[in-house]
């Protein structure tokens, strides 16, 4: 999954493809890179990151799906159901919700749905790091909502623990040491490591642009502990290391 952020300020790329033109074309590269899926997203979930109005988030999105979905799968990255609902309109097939609330709509669409483990909002998530059991908390939460998606409908539904979202350093290795315990729940995984700040955190303090190193080995690491898909800035590189893997 190659994300594309049409947001002015995403914590890696914000800025970047704001221009549709723009965005579309880098979508349509990743794909050629070996995306199977692209993931287009209108607004921040950086921590603090300032909410963006729903007719905004939908301007920034909607052509960009539109324009992409004839050429490969796409997903909208949204927290609220009237974008979700105008990006599988103009041809989005997936709903990638780290709300994990919008399961109603995807059905309502036959879509998939992607349920993330988030605690608040971005705003203020990183004041809601409390966990006995951050793997075994996280599992509980994601099987009950993935549970309710398939009641409501959703066939194809994926999990996804939400790596920087509520959690800690030590959370996110918690959950990626032991991601076979996600796994295990039948549900396909995905994992989004990508460039984060706990990568920078565990390596010295490597700015943004310059994580791709670690990206690629926490990409092989979930994909080696069977997560079905790994949402990344830097296809080609993933998609290379995703070949070795499965061969
Ligand atoms: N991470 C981000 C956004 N959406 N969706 C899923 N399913 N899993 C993730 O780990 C995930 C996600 C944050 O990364 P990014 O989109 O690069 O940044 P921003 O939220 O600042 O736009």
């Amino acid at each position: 999954m190659g994300v594309l952020n049409v947001t002015p300020d995403s914590f890696s790329d914000g800025g970047r493809w704001v221009d549709p033109e723009a965005a579309v074309a880098h979508g349509l590269a990743m794909a050629a890179d070996g995306a199977d899926v692209v993931d287009v997203g209108g607004e921040s979930t950086r921590p603090g990151a300032a909410e963006v109005p729903a007719d905004e988030e939908m301007r920034r999105v909607v052509p960009v799906v539109a324009a992409l979905a004839p050429s490969v799968r796409v997903s909208v990255d949204t927290r609220k159901p009237e974008v979700a609902d105008a990006a599988l309109d103009a041809g989005a097939s997936i709903v990638n919700d780290v709300s994990a609330s919008l399961f109603e709509v995807a059905a309502a669409h036959g879509a998939a749905w992607v349920a993330m483990h988030m605690r608040g909002t971005p705003a203020t998530m990183q004041q809601q790091v409390d966990y006995d059991d951050v793997v075994g908390e996280v599992r509980e939460f994601l099987v009950a909502r993935a549970a309710k998606a398939r009641a409501a409908g959703v066939s194809e539904v994926w999990i996804d623990p939400g790596l920087g979202f509520a959690k800690t350093a030590d959370h996110n290795l918690s959950l990626l040491r032991r991601l076979d315990e996600l796994v295990a729940t039948d549900y396909p995984v995905l994992v989004g490591a990508s460039r984060k700040s706990f990568i920078g955190r565990l390596t010295g303090e490597a700015p943004v642009g310059d994580r791709l190193e670690g990206s690629l080995s926490l990409a092989v690491w979930a994909m080696q502990r069977g997560a079905a898909m790994v949402r990344v800035h830097d296809v080609r590189a993933t998609v290379q290391a995703a070949r070795l893997v499965a061969a």
